[in-house]
């Protein structure tokens, strides 16, 4: 039982996987590779400067899947950003907004990037679906190690 409902987990990660509907609030560099307090002040900043600018945020979709985060054009379906799993280091949910998170991605060992994300529905959904995302690679990798030592 415990094997079919891990199967169905990682399938639904596949190909496109699950899609949200979205909007960019914006990027940032930050310096660190994870740590709450400077997520949340990314967070403000980027909000800070869309309320400035006057413009609509960008409407995008987000694929979460196991190549990571694809971030694409809502209209033109053109991928802006392709961030895999691996280079994701830390999810940060806005604590003052039930629809804003961002989430932290390194291109090396030096260079972090905050993505804050503006969510059709709940932020909440998407945070829970990278955590299992994350969950269920953590356990196929877990299973290709015990079938080495079998
Ligand atoms: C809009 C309202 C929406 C917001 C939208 C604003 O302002 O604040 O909630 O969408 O942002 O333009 P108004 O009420 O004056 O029309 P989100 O909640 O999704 O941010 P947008 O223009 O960036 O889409």
């Amino acid at each position: 039982k415990h094997v079919k409902k891990e199967k169905t987990d990682i399938s639904k990660f596949q190909g496109e996987g699950i899609q949200f509907k979205a909007k960019m609030i914006g990027q940032d560099d930050v310096n660190e590779a994870q740590g709450d307090k400077m997520c949340q002040e990314s967070l403000q900043r980027l909000k800070a400067i869309v309320r400035s600018s006057g413009e609509h945020k960008h409407r995008i979709t987000l694929n979460i899947s196991l190549e990571g985060i694809k971030i694409k054009d809502e209209k033109t379906n053109e991928e802006l950003h392709h961030h895999p799993v691996h280079g994701i280091s830390f999810i940060s949910q806005d604590i003052g907004d039930a629809r804003a998170f961002g989430y932290i991605f390194n291109t090396d060992d030096e260079y972090h990037r905050f993505t804050a994300i503006k969510t059709e529905k709940s932020a909440s959904q998407v945070v829970i679906t990278l955590r299992d995302l994350f969950q269920v690679i953590l356990d196929s990798k877990q299973k290709e190690i015990e079938k080495i030592k079998q």
